[in-house]
């Protein structure tokens, strides 16, 4: 068996989602998708310029020696470009293989654990009555699992995934377009006094079953995350996600001496090499590394592996900038894994989305039921993607108020 083509889509609706679809002398086809956000061009070009002209001619059945070919090929190893296109050739060959199998990916992997995966909605609100709006629109929903963030009095701008207008949190597929970021200021001290009495307010008006998260998004250093982490302990919060940047993984040592608040990190990490000493030191207790920039299912199996053995559970990053295809990818290894966690779900479901990636997963009551269909269980509509084109983004940047670079 041989793959004979293999071709490379830029654009979908509100998203440049990048798709990949490899062909092979069986006519059957596997689907993968390497977007990388607001950078979704450089995947891309890696794959049309350099993968896919050494994929012609292999045998899509050895996904794994494919893998470590262009892995250990690329000479020089990881980082979000190369490993979002690898990570989509890896989706597809499994694609391919669960098609030749007949079987629905999670079979391959062994069978399921559970029936639904519970996955966490985004509430913002403007303000924290507008965010309380928002939290019970969603338990309306049937939602077990939401992340909480409101616009902070006092704060010049607005705050992280706040939507500058209000009443805007369900349309979280925000346009950060344009080449040029938007700038905006960030006040610690105002997030640390307002934040963790906000927590508590959400807490004692929606009682002790909702699943509350909150994603600091790589604003505080090592200290003060861990003052964060224990100020905000009684409110028995699921997680409190990238409460620093973690480039340096000993930096989480400080949150977890002083804190038992669970800790998830994860979202912009790209190899074992980035969250190794965090999970086997037990530093964490999510890990939200996405199929897509974690190089495919190949590696992301063995980050999984290593994880359940350290206590640390799965949280996938699950922004709307992962296709219907890598999100799928996670349905299947969300349904196998045995430690599983949860998954986070941006209502993608627009009339166009499911016309360009038809596919039968179902979400129902805050849970994600995956599909029975073989391989990854979604398609990919070449005809209604031609209706789309590429259109540069950014994401903002971050400064404090007297203009020092921070992170976003
Ligand atoms: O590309 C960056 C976004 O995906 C990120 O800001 C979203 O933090 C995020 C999250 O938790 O979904
Ligand atoms: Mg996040």
């Amino acid at each position: 068996m041989k793959i004979t083509d293999a071709k490379v889509f830029v654009g979908g609706p509100g998203k440049n989602y990048v798709t990949l679809k490899i062909m092979t002398d069986q006519g059957v086809y596997g689907l993968g998708d390497a977007t990388l956000n607001n950078r979704e061009t450089l995947p891309a070009a890696y794959l049309q310029d350099y993968l896919i002209p050494n994929l012609i001619g292999l045998d899509p059945r050895n996904s794994e020696d494919i893998w470590q070919y262009f892995y250990r090929g690329a000479y020089f190893r990881k980082g979000p470009i190369a490993m979002a296109a690898f990570g989509a050739i890896d989706m597809a060959l499994w694609d391919i293989k669960g098609k030749l199998a007949n079987m629905p990916l999670y079979q391959l992997f062994g069978g399921k654990s559970r029936d639904g995966a519970m996955v966490y909605a985004h509430a913002t609100g403007a303000d924290l009555p507008d965010l309380m709006d928002s939290i019970a629109a969603y338990i309306d929903e049937g939602y077990k699992a939401v992340r909480v963030q409101c616009g902070i009095p006092g704060m010049p701008t607005a705050s992280y995934a706040v939507p500058e207008t209000k009443g805007a949190s369900k349309d979280y597929i925000t346009d950060f377009s344009g080449i040029i970021p938007k700038t905006e200021i960030w006040d610690t001290d105002t997030y640390m006094r307002y934040m963790p009495g906000a927590l508590a307010d959400i807490r004692a008006k929606f009682g002790p079953d909702l699943k509350l998260l909150h994603d600091v998004h790589h604003r505080l250093t090592p200290r003060e995350a861990a003052a964060f982490a224990k100020a905000v302990e009684p409110v028995g919060l699921f997680w409190l996600e990238d409460p620093t940047p973690a480039e340096d993984q000993n930096a989480l040592r400080m949150i977890r001496h002083h804190s038992t608040t669970p800790i998830a990190i994860g979202e912009v990490f790209n190899s074992v090499w980035d969250c190794n000493r965090l999970i086997e030191d037990e530093l964490i207790d999510f890990i939200r590394l996405a199929v897509t920039y974690g190089g495919g299912i190949t590696p992301m199996k063995r980050i999984i592996e290593l994880a359940g053995f350290h206590n640390v559970r799965t949280g996938f990053h699950g922004a709307p900038s992962h296709s219907p295809i890598s999100m799928a990818a996670q349905h299947h290894l969300n349904a196998w894994a045995p430690n599983f966690g949860i998954q986070e779900y941006l209502v993608l479901g627009t009339p166009e989305c499911d016309e360009l990636f038809p596919s039968d997963h179902k979400m129902e009551n805050g849970m994600m039921y995956v599909s029975d269909a073989p391989g990854l269980g979604v398609d990919f509509d070449e005809g209604e993607a031609q209706r789309y084109s590429y259109k540069p983004g950014s994401h903002p940047v971050v400064r404090l108020q007297d203009g020092t670079m921070w992170n976003y």
